[in-house]
Parts: C-alpha cells; structure tokens; sequence
C-alpha cells in the first residue's frame, strides 16, 4: 500500500525525475528497438522495458522521491499517427508497471517512491481547431485507464500549451477514475513559452483561473520551454494567486543550437541553486527537471533540497473568469464586471441579420467592437427559433475563445447549445442561466456542465410557481435565491463564489399599477441577495429595465438604474457600454425625474413616467432647430455629414 503523495507533500519538499528523452538518446537505441515506428518513445516500454526501467532507476539511485512514465505520447491521437492507437491502454499500462516495479524495489517507510502517470499535451492544438474536445477525452481517457491499470499513485496532466486541451485531459482521468473505481490526485504543468505566456497566448493568471475550477487538481505547476530564470517571474505570480500545491520542472536552461541539436547549458549547481530559491521564496512543494536534466542535475537537486517542509503561503484567491487569452476578475475595482449585450440574436437586429447570413467575420467584429468600448466579458447568444443553435455556437464561438480576448458568457435556453459553446472555451466560462421554472431539473442538466467544463453561472430568481414564476417581489428573490444557493453549493457541489444571481429587472415603461413597484423590488431584492449570501454575486440584464422607451430616455433610465443597483452591490451588468452615462453627468432633472420613476415616487398630478419621457420628447423636437450653429467649417460638415442634419442645409451651404 502505497502512502498518499498528496499527505506526503504537504510534510515535506519532494523531489522528481529529470528528463526521460534526454536519458534514452544516450542508449543511441537501433531503429529496430522501435518496432519501426521512428521517434515513437512510448512504444519503448514494449519493446525495450529493460532501457526505460534504468533510466527510471538511475533517478532513483540518486534519490529521487519520484519519477514519471515513459507515456507523454502515448495517448491515442498521437499514437494513431504510427498506426497503434489500439496500443493506448496496454502501453500506458506496461508503463506505469515498469515505474511502479523500481519505485517499489526502492521504496522504504521513510522514503516512499512514487509514480506519476506522464500525459502530454499531443501534437494537435484544440484551440487552434487542430482536434477537438470530444476526439481529445477520448483519446486521453484510454491513456488514464492505462495508467491506473500499471499503478500509478497520480496523472500529470504536463507541458501543457493549450488550457482547452489540459481540460479534456483533466475530464478524462475524472471520468476513467470513476469508471474504474479510483481516485488519484491530478498534477497540471503548464508551459509557459519565451515570450511570457502559453503557446496559444494565455496568460498565467488565466491558466491558474481555468485550473483551479478542478477540484481533483491538486498541484499546478510550470514545465519545459524555458530554464529556472525565465520561470521565475511565473513562479511569483503563482505562488502569490493558486490556492494549490506548486511543482516546477525546468528545463536545464533555454535550448542552444550546438551542431544543429539543441543543448542545454544549465549546471546541476545552477539548476539546484535556482528551485531551492523557488522552495524557500515562493513556497514550491516539489522541483524536478525537464529537457536536459540529467542524473547529475538531479542528484544536486536532492542534496540541495535535503529534507525540508514546505513554507506555508498566503495566496490571495480572487473570484474570476478567463479567456483562453486573461483573467477577468468578478469584481473590479471602481467598477462593475461589464458585460456585452450586443452579440445576441435577441438583443441585436443586426447580430441576428449576420448569424442567419453566416457572416462569421462581421460577428467577430461586433464581438471585438464591444470588448474596444470597454466589455470585460461577452453575452453570447445564438437562439433563434425554428433553428438547431449548436452548430450557430459552434460557429460563434469556435472564433470567438480565439479572435476575442474577453471571456465569454454563455447564454442559452438549450443545455445542448450552452455544452457545445463550453467545448470550445479554454478559459472559464459564465453559462447564463439557470433558475428553477421547470423545478431541479435544469440544475440536473446544467450542474454537471459547470464542473465538466469548469464554469461560473448566472442564477435567475425564478420558480415553478404557475401565477408567479418570476420573483417580483424582494423577498420572494431572497427566497428563491436562497434556494438556488443551497441546491447548487450542497447538491452539486459548486462554489457559492461561482454563483450570480439575478434578481430580475423588467420595464418600468409600461405604466400599469401592477408594475410601478417592480425598480425598487429588484433594488430592494440584490440588497437582500448580498447580504444574505456575501460570496455570490450579482448581475443585471440592465436594457431590460427601459424596453419600450426612447433611445436617450433609456441611456438615461439605464444609467440611472444602473447607478442604484451598483450602491446595493451589484457586481455586473448586461449592457451596451457606450450607452451608459456617468452619473455625474446625467442633468439633474432627468436624474431625478428618473429616480421618482425607479422608486415609485408618484403625487397627485405628477408622473414621473410621463414626466421623464417627455423631457425627452421636448428635446427631440427641438434639438436640430435649437442647435447652436458650430462656427467653423469642420464642425459644420461633421453636422451635416456624420449626424445627418438637414435643417437649415440651404442657408449654411450659402
Ligand atoms: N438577465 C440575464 N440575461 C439576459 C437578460 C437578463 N440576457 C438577455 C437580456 N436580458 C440582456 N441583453 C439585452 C440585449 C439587448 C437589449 C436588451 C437586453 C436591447 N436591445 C435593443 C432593443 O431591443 O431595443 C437594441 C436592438 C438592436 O440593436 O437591434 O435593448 O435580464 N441573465
């Protein structure tokens, strides 16, 4: 019975292998060794199990708490290349047997040795659309069934480049774990290039985001591409933002071109002198090396390492979401999380004109448009009645997660559209939305997708009440998000700091008694929300609150509503970004002919309804007239040409 590597790392620094290719070029093995399929290293363990169990051995020798398998390729896309995908599980299998032969022939109570399950990133790159979520689970899951076959105590799940395919890896060693029956903790390695960040472009904060949604995740860390030094500042951050534990293989130094051939110059003393800063500063829990460490690098990393606990850190853990690109934190500063509401079949004529003409490029651009006026994330809906949305979300947000550096919200009545758009999206998700209309059904649905795919949810405040579904009233709100909260965080297991809710808004323009109270309620209602569940959030679907008004009486409306929403805590809303005015500059009558409207403030004789449209209605007509004459040419033209202005064309033109 092996000890739990988990309880083991939490007691003292481990120390792991060093580099299995680097190891086997020195055994210069004839073509013949593999099986004629050249550069295929993972049908080694087949072929010659006796070469991969010494180099095992030889990190052993030297004191290594750990070594991985010889299987970063062996994972049925890759392996299909040479034509053995059918070898998948049997190879990762021999594999992880192989390793768990010398860890247990060296293991003693004090030092138990351990087998991590290597499981590389492949050679297809989902976000690039190279392969997809689908063909990747599956490929990586006959890997993790191997590899629990042979024994190993966890997966590494490394060199990770792309975080949409660190995912699926993650997905399959949860799914084959509990197909089989097991649980063995997930390490994660990503790599993070030259130029500051994954191959695909994102950012260590936005990996550490989409990560740290697994809680079968025990340990993130950084491998390959670079030495110590380039490392570090990644270190830094990640010591300073995961609440996980930290391992970090390095490669023994940047790769040189000597002779054509990559080499590598880091001495064992610089290397060990580099990850022990990493162990004392930024609290790392396990160091190894990567591309050219050899036995020697390592054994100067075990003297170096010595018996040590690790540093107790800190990290300040921040709710947020990601794009494949950056992380968006849930509450900003100063501001609220400003969400798009532009790219939406029912939000915008245009957006719905584009998705039906499949104008895929002009999509984007509105997508782009919206994130250059200042949206930190994207509503993304593509419903449209009569119409099969998943291949119109394929096709949104297939360029979407990579043309558009915000991540994106997921809006959808279809659980089968909303599991589409998430297949696509290497960071972390906001699915919009979930309530209770048809009862716990939805959460049935919907709760699985946001731990597959790793996503944060808006919560509408509504019930399977026939007469009353959706929450009109404070309490009700409070009610039924208390619901939600308890069904969603003890049910099934989601974080309340990924839970938003919306508390409903709905016009205040239709002047019907039953309506007039509807502003304040909603106010009234997020208040209430907060405080009762201060770790969740909340959004608004801000236009809604003016539907059926004028354009600038609802920039107004909205601006002013908007205001109010955010002083009782409001983290987010749905909104057009340029049409919302800074509170300090609505005039001071239409602010407050608004806020009567908003909190139901009528007198005899007075309705701010009508009060308020009309202060607008004065405005339009009278504008062009009343306009100040612009006294240069240029202003004049802009006049007539930009905004359309016909008055008085003929007297200017003279
Ligand atoms: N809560 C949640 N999600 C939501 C809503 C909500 N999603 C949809 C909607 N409500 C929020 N989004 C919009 C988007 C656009 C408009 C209103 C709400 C809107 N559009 C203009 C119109 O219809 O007049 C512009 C039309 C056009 O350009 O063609 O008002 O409440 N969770």
């Amino acid at each position: 019975m092996t000890d739990n590597i988990i309880d083991i790392m939490r007691e003292r620094v481990l120390v792991f292998d060093g580099a299995m290719g680097t190891s086997l070029h020195t055994f210069d093995l004839p073509l013949s060794d593999y099986d004629g399929h050249e550069n295929c290293v993972d049908i080694l363990v087949k072929t010659r199990p006796d070469v991969v169990a010494k180099v095992h051995r030889s990190f052993f020798e030297i004191g290594s708490d750990a070594v991985s398998t010889n299987t970063f390729g062996a994972n049925k896309i890759v392996l299909s290349d040479f034509g053995l995908s059918d070898l998948a599980r049997t190879l990762n299998r021999m594999a992880a047997e192989i390793a768990r032969k010398e860890a247990d022939a060296f293991s003693t109570p004090d030092k138990p040795r351990f087998v991590i399950g290597s499981m590389g990133p492949g050679t297809r790159l989902p976000t690039l659309r190279q392969t997809d979520w689908d063909a990747l689970v599956d490929s990586y899951t006959e890997q993790a069934r191997g590899l629990i076959d042979g024994g190993a105590d966890a997966f590494l799940v490394e060199t990770c480049q792309d975080i949409l395919q660190s995912k699926s890896a993650i997905i399959a060693c949860t799914d084959a774990m509990e197909e089989l029956g097991r649980e063995l903790p997930i390490f994660c390695t990503v790599t993070i290039e030259t130029t500051g960040t994954m191959l695909v472009g994102t950012e260590m904060a936005a990996a550490i985001v989409a990560l740290e949604s697994y809680d079968a995740v025990k340990v993130i860390g950084l491998n390959c591409a670079t030495g110590p030094q380039e490392m570090s500042e990644h270190i830094r951050q990640l010591s300073a933002l995961s609440d996980r534990m930290l391992l970090v293989q390095p490669n023994a130094g940047l790769p040189q071109l000597v002779d054509g051939k990559p080499h590598y110059a880091l001495t064992p003393d610089e290397l060990a002198k580099w990850l022990t800063e990493f162990i004392e500063i930024d609290g790392v829990n396990a160091v190894g090396g990567c591309c050219g460490t050899t036995p020697a690098h390592l054994k100067r990393l075990v003297e170096a390492v010595g018996t040590r606990k690790p540093i107790v850190r800190e990290p300040k853990r921040e709710p947020a979401v990601s794009s494949i690109y950056q992380a968006v934190a849930m509450r900003q500063d100063n501001s609220f999380l400003i969400v798009g509401e532009r790219s939406n079949t029912n939000g915008s004529r245009k957006f719905k004109r584009l998705l039906l003409e499949g104008e895929i490029d002009q999509l984007v651009a509105m997508g782009r448009e919206q994130v250059a006026e200042g949206a930190h994330v994207l509503d993304v809906c593509v419903d449209y009645v009569g119409r099969d949305g998943v291949p119109d979300m394929q096709m949104v947000v297939g360029r979407y997660a990579q043309d558009i550096t915000a991540p994106l919200m997921l809006d959808s009545t279809e659980p089968a559209v909303i599991e589409a758009g998430l297949k696509l999206c290497g960071g972390k998700c906001i699915v919009n939305s979930i309530n209770l209309e048809d009862g716990e059904k939805r959460f049935d649905e919907i709760c699985p997708l946001l731990k597959r795919y790793g996503a944060a949810c808006v919560a509408l405040t509504i019930d399977e009440d026939p007469q009353a579904g959706m929450a009109k009233t404070a309490d009700r709100k409070l009610a039924i998000a208390q619901r939600i909260h308890d069904l969603v965080t003890k049910r099934h297991g989601i974080r309340a700091s990924d839970l938003i809710f919306d508390a409903l808004t709905f016009t205040l323009a239709t002047g019907n008694e039953d309506d007039r109270r509807l502003g304040v309620e909603t106010i009234e209602g997020i208040r209430r929300i907060k405080e009762a569940m201060p770790d969740c959030h909340a959004i608004l679907g801000l236009s809604n609150v003016s539907f059926g008004l004028k354009p600038p009486v609802r920039k107004v409306l909205n601006s002013v509503f908007l205001h109010h929403a955010r002083e009782v805590g409001l983290d987010s809303a749905i909104v057009h970004a340029t049409g919302i005015l800074p509170y300090y500059k609505i005039d001071d009558k239409q602010k407050k002919t608004a806020e009567d409207l908003i909190f139901d403030r009528r007198e005899d004789g007075y309705d701010p309804l009508m009060e308020l449209i009309g202060l607008f209605t004065d405005a339009d007509s009278t504008s062009s007239k009343e306009r100040k004459k612009p006294a240069n040419v240029e202003e004049r033209l802009k006049l007539r040409i930009i905004e359309g202005d016909r008055v008085g064309l003929d007297a200017d033109l003279t």
